[in-house]
């Protein structure tokens, strides 16, 4: 497979509002990120993931944009903005913009022209007379009624989220130009939204009835998708060194490689959420007991499907996930958990994406009581549980598990007031275990959880099986291990890790020897074939 820089580099995602708040207004800003760029160094990342930082009524924090080229003042200004992408480069950094268009804010111009019927904007959007069945995202319908227009609009998500109609091929430029704007100013990509999701179905048909998403088959993957996905690939994205990744909604294998074969490539890389219905029935409020072979299975089989025709993203967790240590094992095995999972997920085939806070291992706050919550996907679900008749106690633990929040709390610098996020009241409250588990106490600590991480990007950097070679599991059908195999010409590596909080015998590691391994987050210091709890090691080889 062609070797790119963006299928060798890391990625670590940042929520702005929740980084660092370098003006005490309690909101997380550029400059609080210009600041730490020096730190994303040192943990050795190469490519930045903003969420959006547009301007933005922020009913859905930002995923709601109205005017794709200014930076919303909470944030700070397009100068702070320039000076990020300066700082970023001369760190070798690249980075990546959020493209959130689906959807826009209904306080966009574009949409406020479109309510008033205005001839060159009424097309902009979905409108309808009467409204048919779907439903949104966030629970509930996804059809409001405008008065003004006298219509029903489409909206995904919230209804302050209304969807663009990408059939306009006004709406398909202004897209591109957009995207120009950005590349020309600099920035080295897109995670692109609910990408699989922008086309709708010509007359938004009424839905097949169902408990969640009714209407999905009129816009999931349709056809014509690949229409506008090669024509932004065609007018804007060759004529760029940059890459593009989909945030792709209940998406297989099979479909993903319609968007990213390396025929096709209308996008570089996929999100899949198979792997995050390790602890639910795909919709993540429907909650069960976690399984380890439940997070196994769908990331060994995207490895292998995707195989040599498609590259894989390696993720645990982002702004819209809980916490992985807090639902992929037994936390009380903090440190051990958390850099297992990380050697489990980061020695894939594929680009790594880290998620801020995930290199210290930080878990849920689980807050107790609704107000603490932000989150309109959190308040919006509560009603709808409510109104379908779950008790207050029941939605709430569903709630303190699955809510967006729980990954949207405030980085944890160091032991000070606020976790060192702000000198103001931070816009959602800190997770009070930021005495223990913070970035200060990480560095100072060379067996720490952000070291391991350090430790695992610099071998992807001096390793290239880690990142080109292919997959191959070792004993699939066994719950408690998680052992796959790379191997790149003459070069093997062998990962083992034990997903359980009991020792495991492991007849296979009788054939390694300590000298061979790379990288493991228990002392070997002893030789017996067992894994301790949550242990991880990793073996190479050259023959
Ligand atoms: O997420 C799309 C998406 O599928 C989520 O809404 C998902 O269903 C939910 O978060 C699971 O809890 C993207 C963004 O990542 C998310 O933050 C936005 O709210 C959403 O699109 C709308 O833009």
């Amino acid at each position: 497979m062609k070797q790119t820089w963006y299928r060798e580099g890391v990625v670590y995602q940042i929520y702005p509002r929740s980084y660092l708040d370098s003006n005490h207004d309690g909101v997380g800003d550029l400059q609080g990120i210009i600041s730490k760029v020096p730190y994303l160094h040192e943990l050795g990342i190469d490519i930045l993931w903003l969420s959006p930082v547009y301007q933005s009524p922020n009913d859905d924090n930002g995923y709601d944009i109205s005017d794709y080229r200014a930076i919303h003042p909470d944030f700070g200004t397009m100068d702070d903005m320039i000076e990020l992408i300066q700082t970023l480069h001369d760190h070798h950094i690249k980075l990546i913009m959020d493209l959130v268009v689906n959807h826009t804010s209904d306080e966009h111009p574009w949409f406020v022209a479109s309510a008033k019927n205005d001839p060159k904007y009424k097309d902009y959007y979905h409108w309808k007379t009467t409204k048919s069945n779907w439903t949104s995202f966030f629970g509930g319908e996804a059809w409001t009624y405008h008065p003004e227009r006298q219509a029903y609009y489409l909206h995904l998500f919230s209804k302050k989220q209304p969807d663009l109609n990408w059939d306009n091929p006004e709406v398909r430029r202004e897209v591109k130009d957009i995207c120009r704007f950005w590349l020309d100013l600099g920035v080295d990509g897109f995670r692109c939204d609910v990408i699989n999701i922008i086309a709708k179905h010509n007359d938004l048909p009424k839905g097949k009835p169902g408990i969640a998403l009714v209407g999905k088959e009129h816009y999931f993957n349709i056809p014509k998708i690949h229409d506008y996905l090669s024509e932004l690939r065609d007018d804007v994205f060759v004529n760029y060194d940059c890459f593009t990744v989909g945030e792709t909604v209940m998406i297989s294998p099979k479909t993903a490689l319609t968007y990213i074969d390396e025929d096709v490539r209308e996008l570089d890389m996929v999100f899949h959420f198979d792997h995050m219905g390790a602890d639910n029935y795909f919709v993540k409020w429907f909650m069960k007991k976690f399984r380890p072979i439940n997070l196994k299975r769908p990331l060994s089989k995207w490895q292998i499907m995707l195989g040599e025709r498609g590259w894989n993203t390696l993720y645990l967790e982002n702004h819209d996930q809980p916490r992985s240590v807090s639902r992929f094992g037994d936390i009380q095995y903090h440190y051990h958990l958390a850099t297992m999972l990380a050697t489990m997920i980061y020695f894939q085939r594929g680009t790594p994406f880290i998620y801020q806070g995930q290199e210290i291992g930080m878990t849920n706050a689980s807050f107790p009581t609704l107000a603490e919550y932000q989150d309109i996907e959190t308040h919006n679900i509560y009603k709808t549980g409510r109104r379908l008749g779950l008790s207050h106690r029941r939605m709430m633990k569903k709630i303190m598990k699955m809510s967006r929040d729980n990954a949207r709390t405030p980085m944890q610098w160091n032991s000070q007031t606020h976790a060192g996020f702000t000198e103001a009241t931070p816009w959602l409250k800190v997770n009070p275990n930021y005495v223990d588990i913070n970035v200060e106490n990480n560095l100072k600590d060379p067996n720490s959880i952000f070291h391991h991480f350090q430790h695992i990007i610099r071998l992807r950097k001096a390793y290239p099986i880690i990142v080109y070679g292919s997959y191959a599991d070792i004993d699939f059908h066994h719950r408690r291990l998680y052992a796959y195999a790379r191997i790149l010409n003459n070069e093997l590596i062998e990962v083992y890790c034990n997903f359980s909080n009991k020792p495991l015998k492991c007849p296979h590691l009788a054939f390694w020897s300590n000298d061979r391994c790379l990288i493991s987050n228990y002392p070997l210091d002893h030789e017996e074939p067992y894994l301790r709890p949550y242990e991880a090691r990793v073996y190479y080889e050259k023959k």
